[in-house]
C-alpha cells in the first residue's frame, strides 16, 4: 500500500518534472544562442567567440550625467558581476587581449527622456584585431539600453564577454511599463528604486506609479497636505517631495519615466478622511444591498467617489493636480476614470436630484471630465485615462468629450474586443489586458466578506467568485500578442503595454517574485517581439534565456521566482 504510494506520487513527480521542463526543441537556421533578455531584434554571431574583460576595462563616457550615472555603475557591474552561466555557452575563448575599452558615440546627447525617443543602439564586440568595442546609439537612452545588453553578455570571474558579435537592436513598442499600486498596501521609497532597477534591466521605460486609492493616500501634496496627512496609513506611510523628486531623478538615471496616477473620480475613499463633504458613499462600509460587491471588480469598502457636482470637488483637484504634474516631470499624467460604481454617486441627495430631472450618470462623468482634463492638457500633459471612461456599459462619456489628440486610452477590462473598440475610435492605446497582463493574483485567493465564503458545503467559491484569477503564467504574458485583431492602421495607434499589480494581495515581501520574471516575458515581447523568424511561437526558445535571466537577476539582488527546477537545466531535453 505504502509502496503502491510511493511509486505513484513518484511517477507523478516525474510527469509533472518532465511536463514543466519539457522544451520543443527548435530546428532554427544557424543561430548561436545569444543569453541576453529581452532578445536583441537582429545579431549577428557566426564565429561564437569570448575574449577577456581586461581589469582595466574602461567605457568611455559621453558628457551627460544620466549617462554618466549608467557608465560608472555598468562599468562597476561588469567587472565586479559573476554571473555563472547554468548552460556554459558554446564558446571558444581567444587568445586574444582582453577588450579594453567600451567607446560609445552619440548622435544627440540632449533629446528628453520622454515618449517616443530613440532608444534603439548599434553593439559590436569585435573577434580579434581591435581590443576596442563600441556602442553607438542616437540618444543618451538607446545608450543606457545597449550597456545594458553589453552588461548581460558578460560572465564569469575574471570576466569574460562575448565577442564577434554585432547587434543592431530596436524596441517593437515604445511604451513598455509596469503599474504598481502603493494604496493598498504601501511599498518603502527603496522598493520602488529596486523595481525601477529591475525594469531598466528588462529594458522597461514606464513606471505608471497608481499612487492612491480608497484604502490609502500616501503621496504629501503641498497644497492639499491634509489628504496624505490623514489619508495615508501612517506618518511612516507616506511618500514626500524630496522622496518623489530622489525617485524621479533616479529614474532618469536608469531610462525608467514615471507617470504617475491620482485615480478619479472613483477610488477616492481616502480623500474622505480630510474632505467628507466631496465624497460620495463615504464610510459606507459595504455596497447598499442592491448592489453586490462584484458588479465591480475591485473590492474595498465603498470605494468613495468624488461627487462632480460639488465645486468644493475641483477646488480640490486642481490643487491635486497641479501639485501632481509640479512634482512629476513626465509628459504623461494618468487620469484614472476607471470603475465608477453607479450606486455610489446614486446615494448622494444632489446626485439624486440631478438624476430626478433626467440627467444621467454618464453626464455626471462627463461634467468630471470637461471640468478637470483642460485643467491638466494646459499644464501641457498627454493624459491617460483606463478604458472605463469610453467602454464602461453605464457611466461612460461621449467620444466628443475626450478628443483622441489629448488622450490615451488604457485598455484592460471590457471584452476580448477592448483594444480593438479603443483604436476603433482613433485613440492611441496602452494594452494591460487583465486577462493576459493582471499580476496581482498570486494564488487565486480572493478579497471578499465573509458571506462570500459561507457557501453550501461543495461549492467552493474558488476563483468563480473571485475578483482575481487565474493566475498567468509567463508563457500566457510571453504569448499575448497585444495588437491581435487590429488592421496595420490600428496596429500604429497601439503604444505598447503594462503589467499590472494592484496590491490588496501584495506588498514589498512578495513584490519581486510577483513581478519578475513575468514582467520580464511582456518585456521581452514588447521589445523584440515573441516569435521567430518563421513566424512561430519562440517561448520554447525563450524558456532557457528566461531560466538564465531569472537567475542573473536574482544575483542582481531581485528576488525573481524561478520557473523550473534546476533539474531541467542538468537534464535538458
Ligand atoms: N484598482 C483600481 C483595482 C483594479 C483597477 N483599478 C483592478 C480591477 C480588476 C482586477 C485587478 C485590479 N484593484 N483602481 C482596474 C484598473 Cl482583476
Amino acid at each position: 500500500m505504502c509502496y503502491t504510494k510511493f511509486a505513484f506520487s513518484l511517477s507523478l513527480s516525474l510527469i509533472s518534472i518532465f511536463i514543466l521542463c519539457s522544451s520543443i526543441p527548435e530546428i532554427s537556421a544557424v543561430e548561436y544562442p545569444i543569453n541576453v533578455w529581452p532578445k536583441p531584434t537582429t545579431f549577428h554571431w557566426t564565429s561564437p567567440q569570448a575574449i577577456l574583460l581586461s581589469p582595466n576595462f574602461a567605457i568611455s563616457n559621453p558628457d551627460n550625467r544620466y549617462l554618466t550615472a549608467a557608465v560608472n555603475r555598468y562599468l562597476r557591474q561588469v567587472l565586479k558581476e559573476n554571473h555563472q552561466p547554468l548552460i556554459e555557452p558554446p564558446l571558444h575563448l581567444t587568445s586574444e587581449s582582453p577588450l579594453q575599452l567600451l567607446i560609445i558615440t552619440i548622435t544627440d546627447l540632449t533629446s528628453p527622456l520622454t515618449h517616443g525617443v530613440d532608444e534603439s543602439y548599434n553593439l559590436t564586440i569585435p573577434s580579434s584585431g581591435s581590443t576596442n568595442a563600441t556602442l553607438s546609439a542616437h540618444t543618451v537612452w538607446g545608450a543606457m539600453c545597449g550597456l545594458e545588453t553589453f552588461s548581460q553578455l558578460v560572465y564569469s570571474k575574471p570576466s569574460i564577454v562575448a565577442s564577434g558579435l554585432y547587434i543592431s537592436d530596436v524596441p517593437l513598442f515604445k511604451h513598455r511599463g509596469i503599474v504598481l499600486d502603493t494604496s493598498r498596501n504601501y511599498y518603502p521609497v527603496e522598493d520602488l528604486l529596486r523595481l525601477i532597477k529591475a525594469m531598466s534591466m528588462n529594458k522597461l521605460n514606464v513606471f505608471h506609479w497608481h499612487i492612491t486609492d480608497s484604502q490609502s493616500f500616501p503621496l504629501v501634496l503641498p497644497s492639499e497636505p491634509e489628504l496624505a496627512g490623514k489619508g495615508a496609513y501612517s506618518e511612516d506611510m507616506k511618500y514626500t517631495v524630496e522622496d518623489v523628486k530622489l525617485l524621479v531623478e533616479f529614474g532618469m538615471e536608469y531610462g525608467v519615466r514615471i507617470v504617475p496616477e491620482i485615480d478619479m473620480p472613483a477610488h477616492i475613499g481616502s480623500w474622505a478622511e480630510a474632505y467628507p463633504e466631496i465624497v460620495t458613499c463615504a464610510n459606507m462600509f459595504w455596497w447598499p444591498a442592491e448592489a453586490k460587491w462584484a458588479d465591480r471588480f475591485a473590492s474595498e469598502p465603498g470605494t468613495g467617489q468624488l461627487n462632480p457636482l460639488s465645486p468644493k470637488t475641483y477646488e480640490v483637484v486642481k490643487n491635486v493636480i497641479e501639485d501632481v504634474a509640479n512634482m512629476f516631470p513626465d509628459s504623461f499624467y494618468h487620469a484614472g476614470g476607471d470603475e465608477v460604481v453607479p450606486n455610489c454617486w446614486k446615494v448622494d441627495p444632489s446626485i439624486q436630484t440631478f438624476l430626478s430631472k433626467n440627467g444621467t450618470l454618464g453626464q455626471i462623468l462627463e461634467i468630471f471630465v470637461n471640468s478637470t482634463l483642460p485643467c491638466i492638457t494646459s499644464l501641457n500633459r498627454t493624459v491617460v485615462y483606463w478604458e472605463d471612461v469610453l467602454l464602461d456599459s453605464i457611466i461612460k462619456v461621449s467620444p466628443s468629450v475626450l478628443p483622441p489628440e489629448n488622450v490615451i486610452l488604457q485598455t484592460w477590462n471590457n471584452g476580448p474586443d477592448n483594444t480593438k473598440r479603443v483604436v476603433a475610435s482613433g485613440y492611441h492605446v496602452i494594452v494591460s489586458s487583465s486577462d493576459y497582463y493582471y499580476l496581482d493574483c498570486g494564488h487565486g485567493g480572493f478579497v471578499g466578506n465573509d458571506s462570500q465564503y459561507d457557501q453550501p458545503p461543495g461549492t467552493d467559491p474558488g476563483n468563480g467568485g473571485s475578483w482575481c484569477g487565474p493566475f498567468k503564467t509567463w508563457q500566457t504574458i510571453y504569448n499575448y500578442d497585444i495588437t491581435y485583431g487590429l488592421s496595420e492602421i490600428e496596429s500604429k495607434l497601439v503604444l505598447g503595454g503594462e503589467v499590472a499589480l494592484f496590491s490588496e494581495q501584495a506588498d514589498p515581501s512578495v513584490m519581486d517574485s510577483r513581478i519578475w520574471p513575468r514582467a520580464s516575458a511582456m518585456a521581452e515581447a514588447l521589445w523584440s517581439g515573441n516569435r521567430d523568424e518563421t513566424g512561430k511561437k519562440r517561448y520554447a526558445e525563450a524558456t532557457d534565456r528566461l531560466n538564465e535571466w531569472r537567475y542573473r537577476m536574482v544575483t542582481r539582488g531581485i528576488g525573481a521566482e524561478p520557473i523550473q527546477p534546476l533539474w531541467c537545466v542538468k537534464n535538458p531535453g
